[in-house]
């Protein structure tokens, strides 16, 4: 059995669908409830793979809420993931992804040293954060999306927001090693880690969002925002390429000119009929089929039975990882998400 932990975007979202899901006791709720409540297992589905193989998964809510990190509730927010992963080892689940902020929290507040939770001894090894295959997914975006829209990689300028993050470097390695992309922009805002990468990759320009996206032809958005960022239309290029692979999204703005393109980063369609309530949810324009890259890691590795940490600790994602991941997501019938929106 594979799980799959996540969270809802904001309060207002996850009261509306706590409401129409029927945890009327969470719906009518306000902040500090959700801080106390604990995790809920919402969705049992199976998945069919183009092998013929079928497995079956979870969905785990953890309750977490990205305005945990904006008022800086961070013992709540560790709290909940950490419970959400207890919560998946008592269901004896053998590989769990770690959607959106959970692998985040996981990392930045170092919960390796938090095995204990309650009576559950955490085992990391059944748990990935399932960012090797998004950020895969998001390298076959750039290079298909491009060539879909007639933008030549080898004269391209891609510029990366997020760039040091775990994401964000992997999909810096694969344009570096795996394609002739003419220009990349390593944009975030510590600027040791950037002069790490840059070095790491013995290429790349360190630029302010500002400064760098009137440059770019492409830009890949995998930034760790709990809210969105406005961009005025004329500051891009025309055209231009917006592949926003954030949760939440990366880009607050909605583009209504012919020449920008946005794409959502990150996302899988699969080629069977999968029958949840999860990814409607999240608005997903074809929800029995279409899914996070992250989430897809996880079945992935269930039905390769490759029950390990696949995707763990951060700025280890490796090319040739990438390109494993990669083989098993054609195999069992994933495919990038290219349709504009
Ligand atoms: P990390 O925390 O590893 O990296 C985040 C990166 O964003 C860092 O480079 C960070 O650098 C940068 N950053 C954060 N805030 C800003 C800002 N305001 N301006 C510019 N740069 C910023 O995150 P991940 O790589 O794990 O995840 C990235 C995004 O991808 C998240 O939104 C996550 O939810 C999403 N995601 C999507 C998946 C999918 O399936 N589609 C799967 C997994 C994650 P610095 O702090 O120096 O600014
Ligand atoms: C990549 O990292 C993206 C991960 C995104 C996670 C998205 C999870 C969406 C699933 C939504 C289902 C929520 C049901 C909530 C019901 C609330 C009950 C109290």
């Amino acid at each position: 059995m594979f799980g799959l932990i996540g969270h809802l975007t904001n309060l207002e979202h996850a009261q509306k669908e706590a409401h129409k899901l029927g945890y009327s006791e969470y719906a009518n709720e306000g902040f500090e409830f959700w801080c106390s409540a604990p995790p809920i297992l919402v969705d049992e589905f199976q998945v069919k793979s183009v092998t013929g193989a079928t497995i079956e998964g979870c969905y785990i809510e953890s309750c977490f809420l990205p305005e945990m990190l904006n008022s800086r509730r961070i013992k709540t927010a560790i709290r909940k993931i950490l419970n959400a992963m207890a919560l998946a080892q008592k269901h004896n689940i053998n590989i769990t992804a770690l959607g959106g902020f959970s692998s985040i929290i996981f990392e930045e507040f170092n919960l390796k040293e938090n095995k204990q939770v309650r009576n559950v001894e955490l085992e990391f090894e059944r748990f990935t954060t399932g960012n090797t295959h998004t950020a895969y997914i998001i390298c076959r975006q750039v290079e298909q999306a491009s060539a879909q829209l007639g933008i030549d990689l080898s004269k391209a300028t891609v510029a990366v927001c997020g760039a040091t993050g775990d994401i964000g470097s992997a999909v810096c390695r694969w344009l570096n090693q795996k394609t002739d992309v003419a220009d990349l922009l390593l944009i975030a805002r510590n600027r040791e880690r950037l002069e790490l990468l840059q070095s790491d990759l013995g290429r790349g320009k360190i630029m302010g969002l500002e400064e760098a996206l009137p440059l770019a032809d492409i830009v890949v958005w995998v930034a760790s925002m709990p809210r969105g960022v406005e961009i005025n239309n004329e500051t891009l290029k025309k055209p231009c390429l917006l592949i926003d692979g954030g949760y939440p999204k990366n880009l607050g703005t909605k583009f209504n000119h012919p020449d920008i393109k946005v794409l959502n980063g990150g996302i899988v369609e699969h080629s069977l009929n999968i029958d949840w309530k999860i990814m409607e949810i999240v608005n997903m324009d074809i929800p029995g089929r279409q899914m996070f890259a992250c989430f897809a890691e996880a079945m992935l590795l269930e039905f390769e039975k490759w029950h390990t940490n696949f995707s763990w600790g951060r700025n280890q994602i490796s090319v040739e990882k990438m390109e494993q991941i990669g083989e098993a997501s054609v195999k069992h019938g994933f495919k990038p998400l290219l349709t504009f929106s």
